[in-house]
């Protein structure tokens, strides 16, 4: 009977340890050009570092289209800026521009969520995954959002169940 509730123990231990370790990424580098975001349309995982760099000649701006917080100042050639994109954004667009030359638009998409990694969890998710998939099939970043919030539900329920179920044993 143990048993269960070490195994349940180590599978929310393994969630909660491969969450934070899947968001963690790396950093990205957008080419700033005479006239135009190089790439002008990115995908970057929750916490990855975005660098702009202006290799053009003419000065230029990394700002937000939407009220977002993209907003460096002017950044002359060799200038950079950096923004780090929250787990909180993801599914989120960011659309920005030059105000300097409002005709280089780009943006950035921040994917939604870390990969699952563990197995029990994807398995216990996989029903409740496809079924949000299918209420928003134009929003397939958003239907990933969600997954290691149902995981972690779902595993936390696992865990009452289990206990409940090891108490009346016991008794
Ligand atoms: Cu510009």
């Amino acid at each position: 009977m143990r048993r269960l509730l070490y195994l349940v123990i180590l599978s929310t231990a393994a969630m909660l340890i491969s969450v934070p370790a899947a968001s963690a990424q790396d950093e990205m580098t957008v080419s700033i050009q005479d006239f135009f975001f190089d790439p002008g349309q990115l995908t970057v995982a929750p916490g990855t570092t975005v660098t702009w760099v202006n290799e053009g000649e003419a000065p230029h701006t990394v700002t937000s289209t939407d009220g977002k917080q993209l907003d460096s100042a002017t950044l002359q050639p060799g200038d950079t800026y950096s923004f780090t994109f929250k787990d909180d954004d993801a599914g989120e667009t960011y659309a920005y521009q030059c105000t300097i030359h409002p005709q280089m638009t780009a943006s950035v998409t921040v994917s939604g969520g870390g990969e699952m990694t563990t197995p029990s969890a994807s398995a216990s998710t996989s029903p409740s995954a496809s079924a949000s998939a299918s209420v928003s099939p134009n929003l397939p970043d958003t239907g990933g959002v969600s997954l290691p919030l149902l995981a972690a539900v779902a595993l936390v329920g696992l865990g009452i169940l289990a206990l409940i179920a090891l108490r009346r044993r016991a008794t």
